[in-house]
């Protein structure tokens, strides 16, 4: 469930470059980047699994916390470096929460936008993978 990629970087005295390029680092087509700014440190996000879309989270800036649940398993990994992406595959639920004072968080996924693609629900979720939804409780 857990698949960190680690992207490759260009470091030098004046600066560094980390690089994610299709095929090589980044395992589907990026069809569309979104970021996530402005974050509220006490907000927990995510909440919802995707049916078909694969996503690429990095982290540019600051830290965050993100928990990963595929059903039967659930983990939670800090991200807080530019050149460590977290793949999220389809069919697992995710919630981001303790994110650091101006964390920035660029997302590389396989498809547009599509609210049909995700389950808002975590019931319906536990549902689609085949577990009792009180299978963690
Ligand atoms: C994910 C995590 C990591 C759009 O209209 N277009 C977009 O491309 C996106 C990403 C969102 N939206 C709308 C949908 C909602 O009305 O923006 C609003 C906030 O989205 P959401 O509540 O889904 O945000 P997060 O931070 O919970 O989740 C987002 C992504 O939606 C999701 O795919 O995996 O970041």
């Amino acid at each position: 469930m857990l698949e960190w990629v680690k992207l490759p970087e260009r470091r030098s005295e004046t600066g560094n470059i980390v690089i994610a390029e299709v095929e090589k680092d980044v395992p589907f087509a990026i069809r569309r980047v979104y970021c996530l700014v402005d974050l509220d440190v006490e907000t927990r996000r995510g909440f919802h699994a995707h049916r078909q879309l694969e996503q690429l989270v990095i982290c540019l800036h600051g830290s965050c916390r993100i928990l990963l649940d595929d059903g039967s398993r659930r983990t939670e990994v800090t991200l807080a470096q530019p050149n460590r992406g977290l793949l999220l595959r389809s069919m697992i639920w995710r919630e981001m929460f303790d994110f650091s004072q101006g964390c920035v968080l660029m997302v590389l996924a396989s498809e547009h936008y599509d609210e049909a693609d995700y389950i808002r629900n975590y019931d319906d979720f536990m549902q689609l993978v085949g577990v009792p939804s009180d299978s963690f409780s």
